[in-house]
């Protein structure tokens, strides 16, 4: 057997030898024959390799096919740097010189954003939502009254943001995404929207005029609030670790009612308190709630027959939880520096 090896390799160097020597196509055709032809090398080889004993015929067989990968690709550089070189010199201008090394390509990768919806993408999608997807640049209709939030609501001031025209706006949730999809179909709906959103917020550490969420809406007859919560503690568990509890705490949102607060106990310290909670052995991740009557009044849902519930993550905080990124003006300085390390 060793012999046998011995002789697969031996023939290997011989024929990179003469092959990578070869200078005129005559020269690799004939080299071709020589190894790869009816009455060649590994022909003659693979004969051999019959009277090996049968437990050794594997390994064999796995060197010989190598070998043959191997002589194929260079037969194959041959054939294409002596046809190269056979071609007579454009006329004018240098004489390509192809011994010299190409450019290495930037190796391309995800951004961290990109990455982290990647996953809601992944774990929602396992529970059975879609993909929706619609304009950063809304209709005010859109952003606003199809979710409840009339002209003079004082919710609308957290999220007036930048205008267009009086009917054109930077979308300040992805919700409008949502509310466009119902319009074009009936339920069940059970979809998600990851994207880019934009909000009047003074920058700081925590806050930025532009962030990504990942929004979700389930509607169907009879979904309640305990769909909701099982929901959440499914994608906690996938998302940030099996044993993570969740908790909702009372809040507002004019789009959903009730509305609540998403905590989840912190994954860091496993609910003890430590800086990343601020003490307090949760962290809130996301708000939710049941989707308000009025939003399906809006796009034309029998409000009487369906319920649903809805809720939103951003996607900057929770990224920014797993990695320990303590300021989110990061994500869009473009310093490669800090985008490299993911
Ligand atoms: C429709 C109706 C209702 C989506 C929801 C939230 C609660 C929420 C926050 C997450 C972090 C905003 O980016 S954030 O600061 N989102 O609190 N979002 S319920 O509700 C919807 C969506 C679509 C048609």
């Amino acid at each position: 057997m060793g012999n046998f090896l011995e002789k697969v390799q031996q023939a290997g160097r011989e024929a990179a030898a003469s092959i990578q020597a070869a200078a005129a196509p005559t020269d690799v055709e004939a080299l071709r024959v020589k190894y790869l032809g009816r009455k060649g090398v590994l022909r003659d080889l693979l004969s051999e390799m019959g009277a090996l004993p049968a437990s050794e015929k594997p390994s064999a067989g796995q060197a010989v096919n190598q070998l043959k990968n191997e002589i194929t690709q260079l037969i194959e550089a041959a054939q294409k740097r002596v046809e190269a070189a056979a071609k007579p010199a454009a006329k004018a201008g240098p004489r390509l010189d192809v011994s010299l090394p190409g450019r290495m390509p930037r190796r391309g990768y995800r951004n961290l954003i990109k990455q982290t919806m990647d996953r809601f993408v992944d774990v929602f999608g396992r529970m059975g939502f879609e993909v929706a997807s619609g304009p950063e640049v809304e209709l005010v209709r859109y952003n606003f009254e199809a979710l409840n939030i009339p002209m003079e609501h004082a919710a609308r001031d957290a999220f007036d943001t930048f205008y267009f025209t009086g009917d054109v706006v930077l979308r300040s949730h992805t919700s409008p995404a949502q509310a466009r999809e119902m319009e074009k179909r009936q339920p069940p709906v059970r979809i998600i929207v990851p994207g880019a959103v934009y909000r009047p917020d003074t920058v700081d550490a925590r806050h930025h005029f532009m962030f990504h969420q990942v929004e979700g809406l389930y509607v169907d007859e009879g979904v309640t609030m305990a769909d909701l919560k099982y929901c959440m503690l499914l994608f906690a568990r996938e998302f940030i670790r099996p044993d993570v509890k969740v908790r909702f705490r009372p809040d507002f949102f004019p789009f959903t009612e009730p509305s609540v607060e998403l905590d989840i106990s912190c994954a860091v310290c496993a609910g003890k308190g430590c800086s990343v909670c601020g003490q307090k052995g949760w962290v809130e991740v996301a708000g939710a709630g049941m989707v308000d009557p009025n939003v399906f009044k809006a796009v034309g849902y029998d409000y009487e027959k369906y319920t649903g519930f809805a809720f939103g993550f951003g996607v900057e905080r929770m990224a920014m939880m797993k990695y320990g990124i303590d300021d989110i003006r990061l994500f869009a300085e473009n310093d490669m520096r800090f985008l490299e390390q993911f």
